[in-house]
């Protein structure tokens, strides 16, 4: 089962490791206990010591998932790794992080969402639902129809992500996704963002 919120930490964010990780320690005194680190710009071996740094300083009470890079997931020693279309393919992923490691796949169009139904993939993720400025050339918003017709086209649990808020949640939620990613709507107050967001998606 998912958690209703899936917390994204995007390194381009934060000025500087400090503050990454102090923003991953309120998150997690909020109560999330999934996150995602999103790293698109550093080096493979600034991102291993991240995420290394980041295992240190949350233990076991966050399941960490690395983007992109079933690796760096692995050295890291995290709980498992979430591919988009151009990444390793989601049975190349599974390839790399055996059996039990999680394995989430981004999705952003009906035909994509029926290929990854048919991996290993431990969830969904469709996206954007609404338009973003955290993600370089998005794909074109699907909106909360798109959310409906995901849930149609599998039973695996489903991540909604893209210009997800405090406002709009709600709507998503009930669209049938079993959890909202959400990168920018914690960035301010992460700890008081994470728990409203609990507090909204009881
Ligand atoms: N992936 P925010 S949208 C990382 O459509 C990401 O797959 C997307 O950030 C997808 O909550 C997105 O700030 C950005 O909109 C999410």
């Amino acid at each position: 089962m998912l958690p209703r919120l899936y917390a994204i930490l995007d390194t381009s964010c934060f000025q500087d490791n400090q503050a990454l990780f102090w923003t991953a320690e309120q998150f997690s005194a909020a109560g999330v206990t999934l996150l995602q680190c999103r790293n698109k710009s550093g080096n493979a071996r600034e991102m291993l010591e991240q995420a290394r740094e980041l295992k240190r300083r949350l233990g076991d009470s966050v399941k960490l998932i690395m983007n992109d890079r079933a690796d760096l997931c692995l050295a890291a020693g995290f709980d498992g790794v979430h591919v988009g279309q151009e990444d390793l393919s989601p049975e190349g992923a599974r390839k790399v992080i055996g059996e039990h490691l999680w394995l989430g796949v981004s999705t952003h169009i009906p035909e994509q969402i029926k290929e990854a139904d048919k991996t290993s993939a431990d969830y969904i993720a469709i996206g954007p639902v609404f338009a973003t400025v955290s993600k370089a050339n998005p794909d074109p918003v699907v909106g909360l129809e798109g959310v409906r017709n995901a849930r149609t086209l599998t039973r695996k649990p489903l991540v909604a992500i893209g210009g997800i808020n405090r406002a709009n949640c709600r709507l998503v939620i009930e669209a049938g996704a079993d959890s909202v990613a959400v990168i920018s709507d914690l960035m301010r107050e992460p700890r008081k963002s994470a728990e409203d967001f609990f507090r909204i998606l009881g």
